[in-house]
C-alpha cells in the first residue's frame, strides 16, 4: 500500500471515521447512497428516509432523478443534518465497466456541491459498500484519495466524517489511516 505524503497528511487532520448511524449525525450535510430514482430504498437510503419525514420525499421526487455518479441536495428536514447529499454509487459488476471511475465521480460531485454551498461539516457513508456490492477496500481507497484531494483546495472544510455501520468499512477506513508515514 502506498504511504501518505505530507499533504495527505495534513488533509488526515480533518477525517474522522465514526462507527454510527449516519442520521444521528449534526453536521451541515450527510451524504445519501441513493439510486437513480431517487425515491428511496432500503440500506442507508432508507435509514435517512425514514429519519428526514415524509417531506424528504415530496423534495426528491421533483428532482427528476439522479445519473450515476451524479449528486443532487435536498434540504434534511427532521434530520439533524441540515441538508443531504443524494448521489448514485456504481453496481459493482466485475470492474470492467467504469466502477472505480464512477465511484470517484460521486465523492467529487458531493465535494462541488459542498463547495458551492460553503458546507464545513459532512458526513459519507461507505457508498455502493452495501447492495451495490462494491469490494470495501478498493471503495475506501477511491473515498480516501477523493477526499484528501477535495480538502487541498477547500479550505472550507473543516471535518470529513466517514459513518461506518458495518465492521468492515470501519477496519478498512481505519487499516488506512493507521498507517504511518514511511512505515
Ligand atoms: N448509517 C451509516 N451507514 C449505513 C447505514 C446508516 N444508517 N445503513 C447502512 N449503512 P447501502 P449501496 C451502510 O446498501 O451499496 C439502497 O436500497 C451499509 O452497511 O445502503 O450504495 C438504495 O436505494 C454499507 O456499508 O448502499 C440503492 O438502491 C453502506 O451504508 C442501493 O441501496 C452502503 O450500503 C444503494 O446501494
Amino acid at each position: 500500500m502506498a504511504q501518505p505524503t505530507d499533504a495527505q497528511e495534513a488533509a488526515m487532520d480533518r477525517i474522522s471515521v465514526l462507527k454510527t448511524d449516519i442520521t444521528t449525525l449534526d453536521v451541515d450535510a450527510i451524504v445519501n447512497a441513493a439510486n437513480t430514482t431517487l425515491l428511496g430504498g432500503g440500506g442507508v437510503d432508507g435509514a435517512i428516509h425514514r429519519a428526514a419525514g415524509a417531506e424528504l420525499y415530496d423534495e426528491c421526487a421533483g428532482l427528476g432523478g439522479c445519473e450515476t455518479g451524479g449528486a443532487k441536495l435536498t434540504k434534511g428536514y427532521r434530520l439533524p443534518a441540515r441538508y443531504v447529499i443524494h448521489t448514485v454509487g456504481p453496481v459493482w459488476t466485475g470492474g470492467d465497466r467504469g466502477e472505480r471511475d464512477l465511484l470517484a465521480s460521486c465523492y467529487r460531485e458531493c465535494f462541488r456541491i459542498a463547495r458551492e454551498r460553503g458546507f464545513k461539516t459532512i458526513a459519507f457513508p461507505a457508498i455502493s459498500c452495501g447492495v451495490y456490492r462494491f469490494p470495501v477496500d478498493e471503495a475506501v481507497r477511491i473515498a480516501l484519495r477523493e477526499t484528501q484531494e477535495a480538502l487541498k483546495t477547500n479550505g472550507h472544510i473543516e471535518k470529513v466524517i466517514f459513518a461506518c455501520f458495518g465492521e468492515d468499512t470501519y477496519e478498512a477506513y481505519r487499516s488506512y489511516l493507521r498507517t504511518p508515514k514511511g512505515a
